[in-house]
């Protein structure tokens, strides 16, 4: 298509976008029924700012393969493509932000319209674009990704206030430490954030940390309209002056409008005839329109700029527009959550040329023949193949993982045994492993599995040591075949690279099973990425090593208190607890396979490096299905016993001592052995639930545990003990109205051994028969 063609049907599209956002927005907050009286909300001024950039990739730049993360607050604009795409209905638009409507910030599970990164904590989709070429490279390095799948670009489409948020700064050294390629992160530069103004000197030094990292910068600052006047006599005085106003008094200026210009540019420039000359040739409205023409809100410019880049570079658009261009609160500071009045509102309709209930018409208003709207739009490339979420084959899990059969041992050693077996094996599930950790690959006992896998990189590398004979344990070579992705030490890097590696069957059209180890207290320095990868829906399991104060002598720092009550509290993620390796081995067995179900969710399993006397035995398939459902009597209590200890994790010895003391007194007493609060508490809540729809058949729907309590009296008392905070455990007392003595931990740590520790803390096997005495006294 001639580009003059293609010119003005994009702008007539990006009238239409900047349209269909802020009245969608306007729609959600004046027209609908507001029953709660909240404010509903909605960013008019930020979709604005990106009107522009988005309608030229979506409509123009962008393929079918290419994958985008949308800056939350310009979700609206988002949808508004997708309505002209045809992905989108009128009705989810009427229904931004109310219950099955539109979302308010782009959600792959929530949004019905082809999402590819879910955003909303500003910063973490940014950085999941680089995470995903990553696993874009693993993939296709490796030829799992679908014969013949072109290579994509990870697009972010970025706020400046964004890069405030360290985690996009830990992700672009990583991303530099891997030579991350086809990323585009386009960078909305409206130099205005939710407060107020962003700090002019600030950004002076983003681009240079860009190329310090090895990014190609493209700056879109001027429009074509500015560039014309920075041509003519004096142009260059023109330039100047607004390459050194300050942001505040820019913004201001935009804000104000034609006049405001005028007097700003007859104080300053007045000396200069070509500047008299241009202010002369402008009416107001015509110099606003000129004073305001910058890059990013420039179609011709964007075009330019994008398709100036033509090879895998990493590439940061720094694109210069105004927040709320065109809108009546263009540059206004205060422009954030503003909206429209009803009569700004009506005004703009009417600029638009839409008449009364035509708002919702995909080409009301516009110059071009709707055909020729609609047949540009049939064509656009990255349209071609409709929607782009692909599907991927599950892996089959052998029946049994190999299980190690130490006397005495870890669940951490565990772990470390049972995948060094399995990267032994030429095996469909050997294959799909794919591991990752933040720098603590060895003492998390991943290194076995690395020795015998390799590190993944774009190319060969030499082992230096080994080349050297140097003698050491770890032999790690990285090649494109390698198996483990290396992580410096970060946490929210960590997660975010689980998050990109757990959708490849929806986003690469290749299915993975990563698992991904750390320290068990560092969960909450990469909380939030954690909780961001689970709201997309991906699919991993984290091992987390060691927890609790039982690492002992490593010292308050690295012990983890409240790790399984966010095991319990965060949704997608499934968190067991096991003491033993044999149990061990079911749990991840039984992992691998959830998290790929439609319904599953991913995994956490807290782990310990205590060793363990390990129980001589045999499981049979039903005490298995226990210790997956979440719990099993270790020593079954006599029918209507008094006294039960309840324990989970690597205090199970302690509780096994205490209750060969107390069965002396109360004859009876049963050890129950949890695997997973969390399963048993979610399976309880769902049954209760159910009950309450098919009444009357309590037996047949008890859950797992109510089954497990079942055999107690009524007013049996429960002793708990966890090392971590014992409200996990807590909760068992309302299951059937019994009385629980829970003991844990509620405070830091400190170094010492754990006979020490466990005295201090009170989870030794004298603490435990203590607790039994009160709780039935
Ligand atoms: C982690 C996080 N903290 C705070 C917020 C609230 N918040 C939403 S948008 C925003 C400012 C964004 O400014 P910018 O990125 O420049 O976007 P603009 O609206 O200017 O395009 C803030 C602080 C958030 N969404 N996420
Ligand atoms: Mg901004």
């Amino acid at each position: 298509m001639a580009s003059l063609q293609r010119l003005k049907l994009l702008r007539d599209l990006e009238r239409k976008v900047l349209w269909l956002s802020a009245w969608t927005i306007h729609h959600a907050n004046h027209l609908r029924p507001n029953r709660d009286g909240l404010k509903v909300g909605g960013h008019q001024a930020s979709c604005a700012s990106l009107a522009t950039v988005m309608t030229a990739l979506y409509f123009s730049v962008l393929k079918p393969e290419d994958r985008v993360a949308v800056k939350p607050h310009a979700s609206p604009v988002f949808h508004a493509i997708q309505y002209l795409f045809g992905h989108q209905s009128r009705d989810k638009l009427e229904r931004f932000r109310a219950l099955g409507g539109a979302q308010s910030y782009p959600s792959r599970t929530k949004d019905s319209d082809d999402v590819d990164f879910s955003t909303g904590s500003v910063g973490l989709g940014v950085a999941m674009t680089l995470f995903a070429s990553i696993v874009q490279d693993y993939v296709r390095l490796k030829a799992l990704a679908p014969e013949g799948r072109p290579i994509g670009r990870m697009v972010a489409l970025v706020g400046d206030a964004e890069l405030d948020e360290g985690n996009i700064f830990e992700a672009l050294l990583e991303g530099w430490k891997h030579d991350v390629r086809n990323l585009w992160w386009v960078i909305d530069y409206n130099r205005q954030s939710l407060d107020g103004v962003v700090d002019d000197r600030l950004f002076g030094r983003i681009g240079e940390m860009f190329e310090l990292v090895g990014w190609r910068i493209v700056t879109l600052k001027y429009g074509k309209l500015l560039e014309t006047q920075f041509a003519l006599p004096d142009g260059e005085h023109l330039r100047q002056w607004i390459d050194d106003c300050p942001n505040s008094l820019y913004s201001a200026l935009v804000y104000k409008g034609g006049a405001g210009w005028r007097e700003a540019l007859n104080r300053d420039l007045n000396q200069y005839p070509g500047i008299r000359r241009i202010l002369e040739q402008h009416d107001d409205a015509a110099l606003h329109a000129l004073m305001t023409n910058l890059a990013g809100n420039d179609m011709q410019a964007v075009l330019d700029a994008f398709e100036s880049v033509d090879d895998d570079t990493p590439t940061c658009f720094i694109a210069y527009t105004i927040k709320g261009q065109g809108l009546p609160f263009a540059g206004h500071k205060d422009n954030h959550s503003g909206l429209m009045t009803l009569e700004q509102m009506a005004g703009f309709k009417q600029g638009m040329g839409i008449a009364d209930g035509q708002e919702w018409e995909k080409f009301a208003g516009l110059a071009s023949p709707a055909a020729e709207l609609e047949a540009f739009l049939a064509q656009a490339p990255f349209n071609s193949e409709g929607r782009r979420r692909t599907e991927a084959p599950t892996i089959a899990i052998p029946a049994a993982l190999p299980r190690p059969t130490d006397k005495k041992a870890s669940t951490q050693e565990g772990f470390g045994k049972i995948l060094n077996a399995i990267a032994g094996e030429d095996s469909e599930l050997s294959r799909r492993i794919v591991t990752t950790s933040p720098d603590v690959t060895v003492s998390t006992n991943l290194g076995a599995w690395v020795n015998r896998r390799g590190l993944f990189g774009h190319t060969e590398a030499a082992d230096v040591f080994r080349e050297l004979k140097v003698v050491s344990a770890q032999l790690w070579r990285k090649t494109p075949r390698g198996q483990h992705i290396e992580l410096g030490i970060a946490e929210n890097n960590l997660f975010i690279q689980l998050a990109a590696l757990g959708l490849s069957h929806e986003i690469f059209g290749t299915r993975l099973l990563p698992i991904g180890t750390l320290y068990d207290p560092f969960i909450a320095r990469g909380l939030d990425a954690l909780n961001y990868a689970c709201y997309q829906d991906s699919r991993f399991m984290i091992v987390a090593t060691p927890a609790g104060i039982t690492l002992a002598p490593e010292g308050g720092a690295h012990q983890s208190i409240h790790t399984p009550l966010i095991g319990i509290g965060q949704a997608g993620l499934l968190s067991y607890e096991p003491a033993f390796v044999d149990e061990l081995a079911i749990l991840m067995r039984f992992g691998l396979e959830h998290m790929q179900q439609p319904d599953g969710a991913s995994i956490y399993l807290r782990l310990s490096t205590r060793s363990l006397a390990q129980p001589e035995r045999t499981l049979s398939p039903a005490q298995e299905a226990d210790i997956v459902a979440g719990g099993y009597w270790y020593a079954a209590p006599e029918a209507n016993a008094d006294v039960a200890i309840v324990a989970m994790g690597a205090v199970t010895p302690e509780a096994i001592a205490a209750h060969e003391s107390i069965v002396r007194d109360f004859a009876g007493a049963g050890l129950l052995v949890l695997t997973s609060p969390d399963r048993l508490h979610a399976d309880w809540l769902a049954a209760q639930r159910n009950r309450g729809r098919t009444s009357g058949r309590v037996e047949r729907s008890a859950s797992p545990v109510e089954r497990l309590l079942s055999p107690l009296s009524r007013d049996a008392r429960l002793v708990t003990v966890m090392d971590g905070h014992p409200l996990a455990l807590s909760w068992l007392g309302s299951v059937r109205g019994q009385r629980v003595v829970p003991l844990g931990i509620e405070s830091f740590g400190q170094s010492g051994d754990i006979p020490d520790l466990y005295r201090t803390y009170r989870l030794d096997a004298a603490a435990i028969v203590d607790a039994v005495a009160r709780a039935v006294s």
